[in-house]
């Protein structure tokens, strides 16, 4: 059986060379091999779809090559989803979660992997969607009487509609804790806007409990 070393290093070159066959092959022997899904995720999946992005940066690949290589991660992720599934607590909480990606940004597997690993640790998570409009975050917020809300932005020119979302939700009278995350935000932002931030998802479970006081 291959090792971890070898199935992580499959699962990054399968999205940097574009192959979703290689990548949907090497997912399902990650979890043949007992490989953590968040591992495939974070250090194979994640670290080839960020080098695409580089490359997209410096033009040395197309818009049409990054759609594809997002794919490729998407359908990986679905191989992986059931496993990051199983590492749920049986215990459900009641607690209402709201998360989005705000309005402007369509990138959203990043916020879809904070959705599944909330789900996984018992939160009830009103996922928004990604370019979501500002007052969805409020009205949604106000549905299900949200304990948290989540924004995720993963560009520079749209990080500054968290601002936005805060700003509004307070403004609604809605003063619940809320999580910035993404490429784009950072604690020094999180800490100027009046949020806190989780750098990945499996951090993300830890912040949610520790700004609703349940420790962890
Ligand atoms: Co685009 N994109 N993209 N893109 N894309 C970036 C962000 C970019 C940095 C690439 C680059 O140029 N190097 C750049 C932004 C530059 C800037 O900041 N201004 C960029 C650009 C420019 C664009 C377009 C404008 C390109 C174009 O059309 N010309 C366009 C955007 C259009 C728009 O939004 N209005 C665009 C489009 C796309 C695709 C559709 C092709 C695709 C997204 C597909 C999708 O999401 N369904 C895509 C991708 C894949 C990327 C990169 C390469 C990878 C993002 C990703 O999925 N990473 C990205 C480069 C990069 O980030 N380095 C890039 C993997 C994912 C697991 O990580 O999203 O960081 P991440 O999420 C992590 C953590 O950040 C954290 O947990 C996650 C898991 O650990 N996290 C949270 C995320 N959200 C959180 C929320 C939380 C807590 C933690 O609490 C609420």
């Amino acid at each position: 059986m291959a090792d971890r070393q070898s199935i992580i290093q499959e699962l990054e070159n399968s999205v940097k060379g574009l192959q979703q066959e290689a990548a949907i092959e090497a997912a399902k022997k990650a979890i043949a091999a007992g490989v953590s899904p968040v591992d495939a995720i974070e250090n194979g999946l994640a670290k080839g779809i960020r080098e695409v992005g580089e490359k997209y940066a410096r033009k040395e690949m197309f818009v049409v090559e990054l759609i594809y290589a997002a794919t490729i991660m998407e359908e990986a992720i679905k191989i992986l989803e059931p496993e990051l599934k199983k590492h749920k607590e049986m215990k459900r909480t009641a607690t209402q979660f709201v998360l989005g990606t705000v309005a402007g940004d369509i990138h959203d597997i990043g916020k879809n992997l904070v959705r599944i690993m909330l789900e996984a640790n018992g939160f009830e998570v009103h996922d928004i969607g990604k370019d979501a409009p500002t007052e969805n975050f409020i009205s949604k917020s106000k549905d299900v009487d949200a304990a948290a809300v989540g924004a995720s932005s993963l560009m520079t020119t749209t990080v500054s509609v968290q601002k936005d979302v805060i700003d509004s939700l307070r403004a609604a009278g809605i003063n619940v804790p809320v999580m910035v995350g993404g490429a784009a935000a950072s604690d020094e932002w999180a800490k100027e806007i009046g949020a806190t931030y989780a750098s990945d998802a499996g951090s993300a479970v830890g912040v949610v409990k520790q700004i609703l006081g349940k420790g962890g």
